[in-house]
């Protein structure tokens, strides 16, 4: 070759550091060294043996292997201004204890009647599907605190007792609970003796002349209070109706980032028949050939975060659809349902979870975790 060596050298040279600066300044990997490097040999080289070697051929190649350098390949490159992810590495994991129950196998399915798994992979909760010692094991260890918030407002307040009774009880036995009781006669709040670790705060609030609204604006009132309190008190959040009592246990199975229940009545439903709000003009509108599951609002929640964004959410469209003169057909419960639509649950609870008492119970309701009381709506209501 008529060339001098400098220039397949000084162009390698150069690319490795500005490769290297490269990387130092992206977080990209050493790949992005070698390969300008590579390129910038076989430039060189190639430059000087089909033409008469001129500046340009040492140039091109640290130029473009400088370029290739710094911004690495495209597809797996980061831009500089997103943050460097922080794993703790040291974080200790989680070691259950040696713990005895009945293998898993992959060809026995737990149950064969009734779906297990959302299409977009959420977990529905149903009886023998599950282990509640292993899920106990692994939940302990965190400490977790779960807030429950249920309102008895005006005659509401006779049900307080049979909640609270049946909810020390069976909800998530031997795991720190708040029960955040919003009421607005707290002199008629029975004193009830709780186990150690659940814990009941009472919290006045006014009521309303409408039913309706009581229910509507419980979104708005969690909201606030999340804000304000919760978010620093609890980790899980649960909204759950007052005029209900627990049967059997309801326990770590519930929890998850965003937790929704399967409505008792429309489980069986087609989405084009159930309670949907399908008017337009409601915020909570849901388009026909939209759905997945009717929600009851009887029972939801999940992270405080989560829990913050669905009320928040559903309170902003109670509000635009009362300034537009329109209440959607079911309350909150309908701005629930479309707010679960298109922010889909992490897990779910089948209908054991609220089972209403004035229907029949099918095969595949094997236990009644948790049920609506018998009332006289008018009654109750005026
Ligand atoms: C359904 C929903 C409920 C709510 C309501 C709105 C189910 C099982 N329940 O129940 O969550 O969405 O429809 O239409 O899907 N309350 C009072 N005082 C009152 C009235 C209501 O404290 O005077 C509170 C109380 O906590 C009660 C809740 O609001 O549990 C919901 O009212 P509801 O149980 O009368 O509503 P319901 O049975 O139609």
């Amino acid at each position: 070759m008529d060339i001098k060596k400098v220039h397949i050298v000084i162009p390698i040279v150069m690319a490795g550091i500005i490769g290297y600066l490269g990387t130092k300044i992206m977080d990209i990997k050493k790949v992005h060294i070698v390969i300008p490097i590579v390129m910038a040999g076989i430039i060189g080289y190639f430059g000087t043996e089909i033409m008469d070697i001129k500046k340009v051929h040492i140039l091109i190649p640290i130029v473009m292997a400088g370029i290739i350098g710094y911004l690495g390949i495209p597809h797996i490159s980061r831009p500089s201004s997103q943050p460097v992810r922080q794993v703790d590495l040291d974080e200790t994991s989680l070691v259950i204890s040696r713990m005895s129950y009945p293998q898993p196998f992959v060809d026995k399915p737990q149950r064969t009647d009734v779906l297990l798994m959302s299409p977009w992979l959420a977990p529905i909760m149903w009886e023998g599907t599950f282990n509640r010692d292993i899920l106990n094991a692994q939940y302990r260890q965190k400490k977790f605190v779960v807030g429950v918030a249920t309102f008895a407002v005006k005659k509401y307040v006779r049900f307080i007792e049979g909640f609270l009774g049946s909810a020390n009880k069976f909800f998530l036995s031997g795991h720190r609970v708040n029960f955040y009781l919003f009421t607005d006669h707290p002199e008629k709040v029975p004193s009830m003796k709780l186990a150690p670790e659940k814990s009941l705060f009472i919290i006045p609030v006014q009521n309303y002349s409408r039913w309706q609204d009581i229910s509507m604006n419980r979104m708005d009132i969690i909201s606030n209070r999340i804000r304000t309190h919760w978010h620093y008190e609890v980790d899980y959040l649960y909204s759950m109706d007052i005029d209900v009592q627990m049967f059997e246990h309801i326990g770590v199975e519930i929890i998850d980032t965003l937790v929704g229940t399967i409505s008792s009545w429309q489980y069986t439903k087609p989405r084009d028949s159930n309670s949907y709000e399908r008017r337009p003009e409601s915020r909570a509108a849901i388009p026909s050939g939209e759905g997945d599951f009717y929600y009851a609002a009887s029972f939801y929640g999940g992270s405080v975060s989560e829990v913050y964004k669905l009320t928040t959410a559903c309170f902003k469209g109670v509000t635009e659809d009362r300034a537009n003169g329109i209440e959607a057909k079911w309350h909150e419960e309908s701005h629930l349902n479309k707010y679960l639509l298109y922010h889909k649950p992490t897990r779910l609870l089948s209908p054991e979870y609220y089972w209403d008492e004035e229907l029949p119970r099918p095969q595949i309701i094997r236990v009644k975790r948790l049920s609506s009381v018998r009332k006289d709506l008018e009654e109750v209501r005026s």
